[in-house]
């Protein structure tokens, strides 16, 4: 007869409480194979989650969830955690309309503590949890899990600088799987490299004070001398204890054995801020996601049994990809060209500028803020940086553009990726906001392609700039597949283009929605409008001349952009306003994102839900113009 799952069993974890722990190992095999299942079907993160079950089953198991508080850092790898804590079922529309979001977020379960996406939160959110449980007089323990990828982030040390400073009781697991999304970069990688090679130790201290608790005072003290030199001889790991962490660590995180007694000592511990560093391997137990790069970090659909992914079967070049290559071949003309990621090699695709420039290529670790501040310093030298982050995690480096780059007028070049609406990864990985926050920065020259050609002169464009920061965003996904010259040309700064000449109306488009100011054309053309189509191209320095003709001799204005309030059509209704440029006969309509955070969805179905489609745009000409269609 066949036995029933354990899985079957677990609705919450206090039904996991319930096993013994033997049952815990063919559990982690149940756990691991519905993960896989489910992610073959949905895609999304696949090998973080599966280097995390063990831990994941631990956790719940040993502590008293949700009252005792757990915080995911990131929240990619928090699946195996959403299938024990009531979200089973649900699993099958992850990342999907109206179904589970892809990271943690607290409006989907009280088992998801603190909000995450973006890497580097969970110690500080943690400390301010404990630090609350301490004002109100609770009880419980508060644990955060955080990455050694995610730990490359100044916030996880200004986190550390501070909890080491205060003594309160807090959980750190440092989940060490040697990757971030590619292999992680920089000095503490190297120095927790040294740690696991130092071999086990496994909290010696702890018993070695246990013991000592009984003896004189006076030996007592000495001894204690000992062996707190003892453990920086045995482990090499004082870095954390300088920082007033207990460490304990390295131990094997996908060992039950090793890793339930440590987490129950570890458990209502009267000490001070603990750090646990376990080991793991990211894509665990599935041999495709084991033996690829980037061990499965990101999936789309795939089999099962080989690990292959189902990708849209298209010719037409990616944005990203776009970028990459016309990088790469304007570095070859120039050597001064620089390329700097955050974490990100392949996602904004400078793995291609690595492979062929690597002394002029830096993966500075998951440090949005360095990279842009080290950008600055290189442009001070002449040398010409390309600072390729995605926008909405350039978010994080706003003070550092701001008062690094842009006050001094240093020609740093942002290639801001994945501009706009991004799809299953939500509303903390859409773009919504840097056409707002840059074009509101003075010195700065904003701009953004309306298709992969415009994008590739704007690369050439922003390699010959040298007059201050330059910034370009392009949207996560494919062109439209257009034609390239021989020679991509740099565009006249400042400069927009006329799309379509019509009369009356103007669709005054900034980006890559031109494409549905295109397809709106074709239906009001049978409702009887000749519109304009101009292409902006840049909010800074805004084309005030054509804006200025094209007032002269259309009477609608609509301006359309994925972004924001605050931006183009903030920069053109405010140079209209502010010159005396409009009259009674002119009538001005901006569509631009609304003020909600969209959720997850298809990238369709959130410019459906946005109101930045054809249909919006020609909704909006026909109620302008007061016929119905
Ligand atoms: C501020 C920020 N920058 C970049 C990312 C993209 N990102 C998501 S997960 C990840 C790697 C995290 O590595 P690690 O913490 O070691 O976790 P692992 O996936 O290896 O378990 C990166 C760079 C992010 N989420 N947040």
């Amino acid at each position: 007869m066949r036995k029933t799952p354990i899985l079957d069993r677990i609705h919450y974890p206090c039904d996991l409480r319930k096993l013994e722990e033997i049952d815990l190992g063919p559990l982690a095999d149940e756990l691991r194979t519905e993960l896989i299942e489910i992610v073959s079907k949905t895609g999304g993160h696949l090998g973080a989650g599966l280097g995390v079950v063990e831990l994941t089953i631990a956790l719940h198991y040993i502590f008293d969830t949700p009252d005792d508080k757990l915080i995911w850092d990131v929240g990619h790898q928090t699946y195996p955690h959403k299938i024990l804590t009531g979200r089973r079922k649900l699993m099958e529309r992850l990342r999907q309309g109206d179904g589970l979001s892809g990271f943690t977020s607290r409006s989907e379960s009280e088992y998801d503590t603190f909000g995450a996406a973006h890497s580097s939160t969970s110690i500080s959110s943690s400390l301010g949890i404990s630090v609350a449980r301490n004002l109100s007089l609770s009880e419980g323990n508060v644990i955060a899990v955080i990455g050694d990828g995610a730990m490359s982030a100044g916030m996880a040390y200004e986190a550390m600088n501070n909890a080491g400073s205060m003594n309160n009781r807090l959980i750190v697991i440092l989940n060490d799987n040697d990757m971030s999304i590619a292999p992680p970069v920089g000095a503490m990688s190297a120095y927790l490299a040294k740690l696991i090679s130092g071999g086990a130790y496994t909290g010696i201290r702890r018993y070695v004070k246990k013991i000592i608790s009984h003896l004189p005072k006076r030996i007592r003290q000495s001894i204690s001398k000992v062996e707190e030199y003892s453990r920086g001889f045995f482990t090499g790991g004082t870095l954390f204890e300088e920082l007033g962490f207990y460490y304990v660590g390295p131990i094997d995180g996908h060992n039950f054995k090793h890793l339930l007694p440590i987490l129950r000592n570890v458990k209502n511990s009267k000490e001070g801020p603990i750090l646990l560093h376990i080991v793991t391997q990211k894509g665990k137990g599935y041999e495709p996601a084991e033996r690829s790069a980037d061990k499965f970090h990101g999936v789309s659909k795939f089999d099962i049994p080989t690990g292959n992914q189902i990708k849209p079967n298209t010719n037409i070049k990616s944005y990203t990809d776009t970028f990459s290559t016309e990088l790469v071949k304007v570095a070859k003309e120039d050597n001064k060209i620089i390329a700097i990621t955050a974490a990100m090699p392949s996602g904004t695709g400078l793995d291609k500028f690595a492979n062929l420039y690597p002394e002029r290529y830096f993966d500075v670790g998951i440090a949005e803020q360095h990279a842009v501040t080290f950008a600055a310093g290189l442009a001070t030298e002449g040398y010409k940086p390309f600072c390729s982050i995605y926008s909405t995690f350039l978010q994080r480096a706003y003070d550092q553009v701001v008062h690094d780059v842009a006050i001094q007028k240093l020609p740093v070049r942002f290639a801001v990726d994945r501009a706009g609406l991004v799809g299953a990864d939500g509303a903390t990985h859409a773009g919504s906001f840097d056409i707002t926050y840059l074009a509101s920065l003075p010195n700065f020259t904003v701009m953004a392609p309306s298709n992969e050609l415009e994008l590739a002169r704007m690369v050439v464009t922003a390699a010959d700039y040298n007059e201050g920061p330059i910034a370009f965003r392009y949207p996560r996904g494919n062109g439209i597949g257009i034609e390239f010259p021989n020679e991509i040309k740099p565009i006249t700064i400042g400069k927009g283009k006329i799309v379509k000449q019509g009369e009356d109306i103007v669709l005054l488009c900034y980006g890559t929605l031109i494409k549905e100011c295109l397809e709106a054309d074709i239906a009001l053309k049978k409702l009887g409008f000749n519109i304009t189509i101009v292409d902006a191209r840049f909010v800074k320095p805004l084309d005030e001349e054509m804006i200025l003709k094209l007032i002269k001799n259309h009477y609608i204005l609509i301006t359309i952009e994925e972004g924001s309030i605050g931006g183009f059509a903030s920069h053109v209704n405010n140079f209209l306003i502010q010159g005396n440029h409009l009259d009674s006969k002119l009538k001005i309509k901006n569509i631009f994102l609304p003020d909600i955070f969209l959720q997850q969805d298809t990238q369709e179905n959130q410019y459906i839900k946005a109101g930045l489609n054809s249909h919006s745009i020609v909704d909006c000409v026909t109620s302008m113009t007061k016929i119905d269609r």
